[in-house]
């Protein structure tokens, strides 16, 4: 198939998981274009069967802010008639979806869209009063839509009022790739007498409680010698660091920005922390999990449909800093508990969130997809008739 995949290239889930369905479809065999503002940062740059479309941003005077919804559709709409795109895989609704349904608009209604949404695209920005009634329209007007939790799923028909069906597809991982491993960096590095080391990694923003993971490392110092690992940027990195350095435990807390190769990390962790206020699923949860590291995370969004309570690691209440603080410290001061969570963790990984498994069934989503759009007259033509098949014998 000729697929189209929009997509963020920041840091973020939903980007992270749109490049990697597509180097896994491209290694299948299926040609692969990504339409994105700038090159995605996981992409690879050399790859049979990948073409990478940069979005214009076109500015004018009289512009207050840069139409991209429209630059995208004309790069999509361009790229459907040069190479035949079959379908397109829109990441994430706004403004993705709208521009897919644009260029398919301007093409004579081809060729067919699927979205997939990411979480915030429905639970923090979609369902705002300025956005729903075109994410609502825009995902009426998709083939199909996609949810990468069940929780997701239903807050879409909660918040937008969608009356449409989902498609529940986890997101996934590489557990081939995503495995602890012998890392390139030695653990003293972080951990110079050999402490326990708590990791983070997240795009810093409000959402993600980053004043929480300062706040349990706090009650876990004052227990017991340990560093935290913070990895990524965003806005609240700063009033992390004030935090940290005002409890006087700065020299604990180390602040590594982004990183685009995050395995090694996991694989010196001996914990995962994440404390967001919301998740519609938690890829970065699921990396941890992969890599055999016990994950303490909060008991809200679809967070519970991928770290099992109690079996992969611990879930907590938001804002409980205490409970967070007493089940990373369990976790360090019991490392066999912490090692067979792990291992409960991978095996989750591999059961449910494989990626042969979840790619397969995007493949069979395209499929039905093109095969429904596709006009009648074109499918019979398509069809051998009785005397052109070989005779079976
Ligand atoms: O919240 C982020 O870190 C970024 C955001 C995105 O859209 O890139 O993540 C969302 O999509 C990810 C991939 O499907 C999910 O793993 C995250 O849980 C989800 N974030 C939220 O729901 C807050």
């Amino acid at each position: 198939m000729k697929i189209g995949i929009i997509l963020y290239p920041t840091y973020g889930g939903s980007g992270v998981v749109a490049t990697e369905l597509g180097v896994a479809l491209a290694s299948r065999g299926h040609e692969v274009h990504f339409f994105s503002s700038s090159r995605p940062f996981r992409l690879p740059q050399f790859q049979p069967n990948i073409y990478f479309h940069e979005v214009p941003a076109v500015h004018y005077a009289l512009f207050e802010h840069t139409p991209y919804t429209l630059t995208l559709s004309t790069t999509l709409y361009e790229a459907i008639q040069h190479y035949g795109i079959e379908l397109i895989h829109s990441h994430y609704a706004i403004p993705h979806a709208t521009a897919a349904y644009l260029a398919q608009q301007m093409n004579n209604g081809r060729p067919p869209i699927i979205t997939t949404l990411h979480g915030t695209d429905i639970t923090l920005v979609g369902s705002h009063p300025a956005y729903a009634p075109v994410v609502r329209f825009t995902l009426d007007q998709s083939n199909r839509v996609t949810a990468v939790s069940q929780f997701l799923a239903e807050e879409t028909c909660k918040r937008i009022n969608f009356r449409g069906k989902i498609d529940v597809v986890p997101n996934f991982i590489d557990t081939e790739y995503y495995k602890r491993s012998t890392c390139h960096i030695s653990k003293q590095t972080f951990a110079p007498n050999g402490e326990p080391l708590i990791l983070h990694i997240s795009n810093f923003r409000p959402v993600k409680r980053i004043q929480d993971i300062v706040n349990a490392f706090i009650k876990v110092r004052r227990e017991k010698p340990c560093r935290l690992l913070l990895a990524g940027d965003g806005p609240e990195r700063s009033a992390a660091e004030q935090t940290a350095r005002a409890a006087g435990v700065m020299n604990d807390v180390v602040f590594l920005g982004n990183q685009p190769v995050i395995v090694d990390l996991l694989s010196l962790a001996d914990v995962y922390f994440v404390p967001s206020e919301t998740e519609s699923f938690c890829l970065s949860a699921l990396e941890a999990m992969s890599c055999e590291v016990p994950v303490v995370a909060t008991r809200v969004g679809g967070i519970p449909e991928v770290v099992t309570d109690g079996e992969c690691g611990f879930l907590t209440n938001v804002g409980d800093t205490d409970d967070m603080a007493a089940r990373i410290l369990h976790l360090i001061e019991h490392p066999k508990t912490a090692r067979e969570m792990g291992q409960a963790g991978r095996l989750r990984a591999i059961e449910h969130f494989k990626m042969e498994t979840i790619v397969a069934r995007y493949e069979l989503l395209y499929q039905e997809a093109i095969a429904e759009s596709t006009p009648c007259q074109q499918r019979m033509r398509e069809i051998p008739s009785m005397s052109s098949r070989s005779k079976i014998t």
